[in-house]
Order: structure tokens, then sequence, then C-alpha cells
């Protein structure tokens, strides 16, 4: 049985940064619900992360990425439960790609961050789903 998405539709979302500032990539971008949208980092900074601030804490465990163009080498999913927490590693992994589902211990946050460790270029994400 496919576990319940959480409706991301609202949530606040940050950044590192979007490419030349340019509001077609912003970070919300990731949490529109839409396929044909997305976040672009910008260039020549060191992380790369976007977040998505869920509002209030939520239990999920599991995520669906889409990134573009497979560019992404090494990442880590982090959560916290308050802004002043310390961020927990959650999942850690290589390449994303397109279609990427990962499941692991059930987590309650509030806060959610995809730190993109190494990429070949400035990464780019087209959406993020979570699911209870
Ligand atoms: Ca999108």
């Amino acid at each position: 049985m496919l576990p319940k998405p959480i409706d991301l539709a609202g949530c606040k979302t940050s950044t590192s940064g979007v490419w030349q500032n340019d509001s077609q990539f912003n970070a919300d971008k990731v949490v529109d619900g839409r396929y044909n949208t997305r976040w672009q980092s910008a260039e020549a900074v060191k992380s790369y992360w976007v977040e998505i601030d869920l509002g209030e804490a939520k239990r999920f465990s599991k995520t669906s990425i889409w990134e573009g163009w497979d560019l992404i080498q090494k990442f880590e999913l982090l959560a916290k439960e308050k802004s002043n927490d310390k961020w927990r590693t959650i999942h850690e992994g290589t390449t994303l790609g397109s279609d990427y589902w990962v499941s692991f211990k059930p987590v309650t946050a509030r806060y959610i961050r995809l730190n993109i460790i190494e990429s070949l270029k400035p990464p780019t994400i087209w959406e993020i789903d979570l699911f209870e």
C-alpha cells in the first residue's frame, strides 16, 4: 500500500541560492506540485541545499525526489523539529536522478533539507514529495 502523501502546497522553502536570482527557479518550485517547474541552484556556491518548512512537525517515512539532468553525485537528507535544533541525518545517498524513491525509519520533523554535497554542475530539482 502506498503511504499517504503529505500536502506540501504553501509550505515555506529556502535555499543556498537561486540561479541568477531568477524567480522562475525559486526554491518554492520543489513543492508546487508541478513536474515542469524547478529549483535551479545558483552557481559558484560551496554547498547546495533546498529546505522545506512544513509549518508544524509531521511524521513521514518516505520521499520521492525528481532531479534534472543527473548531476548530483552525493547528497543527504536532514531533518529537525525546531528551528534551533541540530540537523539529524535521515538518509545519505549518491546519485539521485529523475525518479528517486527512498523509505526510512519514520521521522517527526518540521524542517527537511536536501543537502547536496557533490554535483557535476549547479543542481536542479523539479519536485520533492513526502509520504507518511
Ligand atoms: Ca515543481
